[in-house]
């Protein structure tokens, strides 16, 4: 007796072509795979009166078990059964696509011959230009991403008369259970989807420009690999400029404050083939992305004037005393400050940078009275830093602004003017008890009297006691703490060419 078992091998054989004896081809029709018949064939349907001189004598009646292992007609085709199919399907598999997908492949009876689960790696390829067996070739074209399918493959579809000289037998029909993850084709540029722009938008984004923004990013199959969201941190990028991956750069251009777009980017756009961290080689990329502002590195403060009074002659200029109302807040609309909520005025003086820069330029030419808006650049207002836990880092920031009042201030250089003509006498004037020096005290003292009555005038806005010490100090040369009628007189001299003393 010959039992296939013996050879390590299964008995493969066309059925009904007259390749096996008679019996046995009536026995394995309708038989299925995995179904094991045990067969009786009399001689006359097997080796008849002669039998198999040395193996099988005459007149035999031959006894087999039969266990059919894998069936396969050659009119067979690709078998494909989809047994999931995810609701949105955007995208199916086309000739020279680029796939990464899992599997597990068995035989037709169930044996399990190789699993990129049990790998924890997808199978990375092209479709249907000759990387894959046929049958697999033809059996994912159609899939969409997150689709499952049965793909059966008859061995001519496969690896044939000799198997793949490993685990794959010759002749061997196979089952592929797939899994869809990932699709895209080399010639895909980025894709821009889901697009929320709003109402207003009087400006788009443009190479150089530095864009700061919220994302989700995910597989194409929904695996969140990142978030800004999670670490309740804006993304804050130059666009354009290769700072980012080349698919974010493209799909970043164009976009408003407030923005909301997806933002597809194909791996030779994005990680490659390589991957990064969280996400596989040659993975399609999809950004769900918000722009919270954007500004150029370029871009002065933006003023529009919301209201003019009629009268509006005298405009705020350097050095002037101003006392405003604000509401500062993100371009997104986030309050960040107000003064109306503490129910007083901010006071400055003007271009002195007791505020930010950008702030000292969008209140200059400004009339009592007046509204308007102003934008600043983080350059011009609080930098890469921001003020923690109060403003983002590299935050535009918008001052609603309306001036309530006005102090002119003196000429530029004065902290102190006479408002008539100058005493010949001042040195004695100051200092009241004769004896030759002028105190802090007497110099302090000399000062109100002369403001109170009118004859002199301070820059508005500063703390007197500081511009006493500060006109004393300047007069003290020697810095004794004492003014001589010398030390006066140089001064006095010297006061021609600068201008911050009596
Ligand atoms: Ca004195
Ligand atoms: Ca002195």
């Amino acid at each position: 007796m010959c039992f296939s078992y013996d050879r390590g091998s299964t008995f493969n054989v066309f059925v009904g072509k007259g390749q096996l004896i008679a019996g046995m081809d009536q026995a394995l029709v309708g038989m299925c795979v995995n179904e094991r018949r045990f067969v009786k064939i009399p001689p006359k349907l097997a080796y008849g009166t002669e039998g198999v001189p040395g193996v099988i004598p005459p007149n035999a009646v031959l006894h087999f078990d039969v266990l059919l292992i894998d069936l396969w007609n050659l009119e067979d085709e690709v078998q494909v059964q989809t047994y999931f199919k995810p609701e949105k399907c955007p995208r199916t598999v086309q000739v020279s696509d680029f796939v990464r997908y899992h599997y597990n492949g068995t035989f037709l009876d169930g044996t399990l011959f190789d699993s990129s689960h049990n790998r924890m790696r997808t199978y990375d390829t092209y479709v249907g230009i000759g990387w894959l067996i046929p049958g697999m070739d033809q059996g994912l074209l159609g899939m969409c991403v997150g689709e499952k399918r049965i793909i059966t493959i008859p061995p001519f579809l496969a690896y044939g008369e000799d198997g793949d000289g490993k685990e794959i037998p010759g002749q061997a029909s196979l089952v592929f259970d797939v899994v869809l993850l990932d699709l895209h084709n080399p010639k895909d540029g980025i894709a821009i989807e889901n697009q929320l722009v709003p109402e207003s938008c009087e400006r788009r984004s443009q190479t150089g420009d530095f864009l700061r923004y919220h994302y989700n990013g995910t597989l194409l199959d929904g695996t969140l690999f990142d978030s800004s969201y999670s670490r309740n941190h804006t993304y804050d990028t130059y666009v354009g400029k290769g700072y980012v991956i080349a698919g974010m750069d493209e799909g970043l251009l164009g976009v408003c404050t407030g923005e909301k777009r997806r933002i597809i980017i194909p791996p030779h756009l994005g990680y490659g083939e390589e991957g990064r961290g969280k996400i596989p080689g040659s993975a399609v990329l999809v950004f769900d992305i918000h722009v919270v502002d954007f500004h150029n590195p370029s871009d002065s403060v933006s003023i529009t004037v919301h209201y003019k009074p009629s009268n509006c002659t005298v405009l705020s200029k350097k050095g002037d005393y101003l006392k405003y109302h604000y509401n500062a807040s993100l371009l997104d609309g986030t309050l960040l400050d107000s003064t109306h909520s503490l129910g007083k005025t901010y006071n400055i003086v003007l271009g002195s940078g007791q505020v930010v820069l950008g702030m000292d330029m969008g209140l200059q030419d400004m009339c009592v009275g007046e509204r308007r808006t102003v934008v600043i650049p983080p350059h011009l207002g609080y930098g890469e830093d921001g003020v923690e836990g109060e403003v983002p880092g590299s935050a535009v920031l918008v001052f609603d602004i309306e001036l309530l009042e006005l102090v002119s201030g003196l000429p530029e250089g004065y902290m102190f003017v006479w408002n008539g003509e100058v005493s010949p006498n001042l040195f004695e004037e100051i200092d009241q008890n004769h004896d030759g020096e002028v105190l802090l005290e007497e110099f302090s003292e000399y000062i109100q009297t002369q403001v109170d009555t009118g004859k002199g005038k301070l820059a508005p806005g500063f703390d007197f006691e500081k511009i006493v010490r500060n006109m004393f100090t300047n007069q003290d040369r020697d810095g004794n703490g004492k003014v001589t009628a010398e030390e006066f007189k140089l001064k006095d001299q010297e006061a021609k060419e600068e201008h911050d003393e009596l």
